[in-house]
């Protein structure tokens, strides 16, 4: 299959080629794309060097598949000219995710919404991802009535440029290039991506309305807090859901082992719960610290973590586009 990815030299980019290579998606022909300014640079994937093209060669190139992380603007003027090519596009950013028009995926909940027409499909916010993924299994089995959420965010959902303003103020250098307007090193910054006309960040709003469109269920009432802190393994999340229904903890834990995706790490009494160092560079989403919240009835506690650049970002789109090439939906004609 005739590969493209767009954003390539990015964090995500540099992260869908080593998950591609590892998973052995059947790449026959890898075509990295990058801006203008990264045109010409060279990217590895399975031992061999690629010259890193622009948008209008790759195009021209009729890839099967493009796997975007390149940012929105560039999307909604990009992604369209590749889907009039024929390629299927799974775009990470946040361009298309509430288009109604577009499917927004994550295949361990809802990856029986695709079919062969969607040449443009929305891969989650990150911190959304690794949310839905552990809460699918207990909405089947009790009915989420409303979720509480508080995140704890890796610097590499920023980018590299994050990454290096934390490590640099970690040297004690702090008049290097920032992309926090504070200091991220011993601190959490309450703002992630842009504030909106309520008082939520953009952040938040896309794990209230994500969430929402995955689980395919407005009834579900999210609020969430959304804070960046000094860590670089992944993104974790302190989850307060109310049920429909009662439940019983030992059913709970049973239920997310048994869940497609999750690991549950939950054994207080041996210091056992998710933190990113364990995350780091893994695929499943990590779910501990079960309780009840003893304040109010039918309702969990719970903490998740997960790697933000895999299965928040590069895996879950590869993991989509295996899905298509398992149901025959992309990269082959259609059978009648
Ligand atoms: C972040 N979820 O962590 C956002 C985008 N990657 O910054």
């Amino acid at each position: 299959m005739k590969v493209a990815v767009v954003g390539a030299t990015g964090l995500v980019g540099t992260k869908m080629l080593q998950v591609l290579e590892e998973r052995n998606f059947p790449v026959t022909e890898l075509i990295p794309v990058a801006s203008e300014k990264s045109v010409g640079k060279q990217v590895t994937f399975k031992g061999k060097q690629y010259k890193v093209v622009s948008v209008e060669d790759a195009i021209k190139q009729k890839p099967d598949l493009a796997l975007f992380s390149a940012g929105g603007s560039t999307s909604l003027a990009q992604a369209p000219l590749f889907a009039e090519a024929g390629t299927t596009v799974v775009d990470n950013s946040s361009a298309w995710r509430m288009d109604p028009t577009k499917k927004l995926v994550v295949p361990e909940v809802n990856a029986d919404v695709l079919t062969a027409e969607d040449k443009i499909i929305a891969n989650p916010n990150c911190s959304t991802i690794q949310m839905v993924v552990a809460i699918k299994p207990l909405h089947d089995k009790y009915k989420i009535k409303r979720i509480v959420v508080s995140t704890y965010q890796s610097v590499t959902g920023t980018g590299v440029k994050a990454v290096d303003q934390l490590f640099n103020e970690r040297k004690g250098i702090t008049d290097g290039p920032r992309a926090y307007t504070y200091p991220i090193d011993l601190n959490v910054i309450p703002h992630i991506d842009v504030f909106t006309d309520n008082g939520y960040t953009k952040e938040e709003m896309k794990m209230i309305k994500e969430t929402q469109k995955i689980m395919g269920d407005n009834s579900i009432k999210v609020t969430a807090t959304t804070v960046r802190i000094p860590v670089i393994g992944g993104h974790s999340e302190s989850v307060n859901i109310e049920f429909e229904k009662d439940f019983d903890l030992a059913e709970v834990r049973s239920i997310l082992e048994k869940a497609p995706g999750v690991l549950v790490v939950d054994d207080v009494a041996n210091l056992k719960y998710p933190m990113p160092l364990d995350a780091h560079e893994k695929d499943e989403v990590f779910v501990g610290r079960l309780r009840r919240d003893e304040s109010q009835p039918n309702t969990l506690n719970c903490w998740i973590v997960s790697d933000n650049l895999r299965k928040g970002a590069a895996t879950n789109a590869v993991q989509i586009a295996e899905y298509l090439v398992a149901k025959h939906l992309i990269g082959e004609p259609q059978t009648v």
